[in-house]
């Protein structure tokens, strides 16, 4: 190409070419098929699925986010990958390119794009916070949540976080307490989260729940299982020595199975429930040590303070 001088520079007073409509055109392609395949191809497998509503709306925002990135990430990759094959150094080439102090054109548009892009994120993540069903409603919104589930028949679950494991309390069911975690599918569930020590973070990841556990706090947060199926529960709050190891699985299961395990949990451990504190919002950690001395007393734990479940077969 002739009319191109050494460099890529534009020659004063000829055309070269109008790198801005190449770049454009490479990068269009790029990005529209980016976008298709992020959304349509990768989207369904997004974190963190599809187990409930909470999680469902959380891929989506996901998804709408990466479909936002992709074209901003493949420009500048394009941009980068154009400049080193275009303007790279030539053989006999000792010139910089002449200093630009001002194009209008390229810091109106480049004003103007990143603020649309940066303001329509803050709108859309405002927008899907206060939505109904909204995908914040897994984060935990403290004790008095603004947002509620509509329709009646919400499951209470309490999630206790203490050095180092979780239980869960089922206030609908005598406020019985367990290291299981069960959800029956279809009923929205609210969790409410609260720790007897240090801060913990309640987190069902494939629920879409996350939910930070601080002691004397109610921190409440809803999603509804759309499935049945196994999750996994972490502690996602650095909380001491074992905080590595405070994790376990809950389950979601048929409202049938649901059912019939919570009455029969709630048969079996009727004799520790009647020595545990009654079914609060919160708790006061110094009882514990009470509770421990009842349940050596009712001969529900061993002489070293150590309590069995009723179904181990390793009980005293
Ligand atoms: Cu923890």
């Amino acid at each position: 190409m002739a009319a191109e001088a050494v460099g890529g520079q534009r020659p004063p007073g000829g055309t070269g070419p109008n790198h801005g409509l190449r770049i454009f055109l490479i990068w269009l392609p790029i990005a529209v098929v980016a976008d298709i395949l992020l959304y349509f191809v990768y989207g369904p497998h997004m974190p963190p699925g599809t187990m409930s509503t909470a999680a469902a709306s959380q891929q989506f925002d996901i998804k709408v986010m990466s479909v936002m990135a992709a074209p901003v990430m493949a420009f500048v990759l394009v941009f980068a990958a154009y400049s080193l094959i275009v303007w790279r150094h030539r053989e006999g080439d000792a010139d910089d390119g002449p200093p630009i102090y001002g194009h209008t054109r390229i810091q109106a548009t480049w004003i103007t794009v990143t603020s649309v892009i940066v303001l329509s994120l803050a709108a859309f993540g405002t927008y899907e916070l206060a939505a109904p069903g909204f995908a914040g409603a897994g984060a935990g919104e403290g004790p008095a949540p603004i947002w509620k589930p509509t329709g009646g028949n919400v499951l209470q679950v309490q999630v206790i976080g203490q050095q180092w494991r979780f239980t869960y309390r089922y206030p609908q069911f005598g406020g019985f307490e367990t290291t299981a975690l069960y959800l029956p599918a279809g009923r929205p569930v609210q969790f409410n989260v609260t720790s007897l020590d240090v801060i913990h973070d309640f987190w069902a990841y494939q629920l879409g729940v996350k939910a930070d556990a601080n002691p004397g706090v109610n921190n409440v947060a809803y999603a509804t299982p759309t499935h049945t199926g196994q999750f996994t529960v972490r502690c996602d709050e650095l909380c001491g020595l074992w905080h590595g190891a405070m994790f376990n699985f809950g389950q979601v299961d048929t409202v049938a199975d649901f059912q019939s395990w919570a009455t029969a949990t709630e048969a079996k451990l009727a004799r520790v429930t009647a020595i545990l504190p009654a079914y609060s919002t919160v708790y006061d950690p110094t009882v514990v040590p009470q509770i421990n001395k009842a349940m050596v007393k009712a001969g529900i734990a061993g002489a070293n303070g150590y309590y069995y479940p009723p179904q181990d077969p390793a009980q005293p």
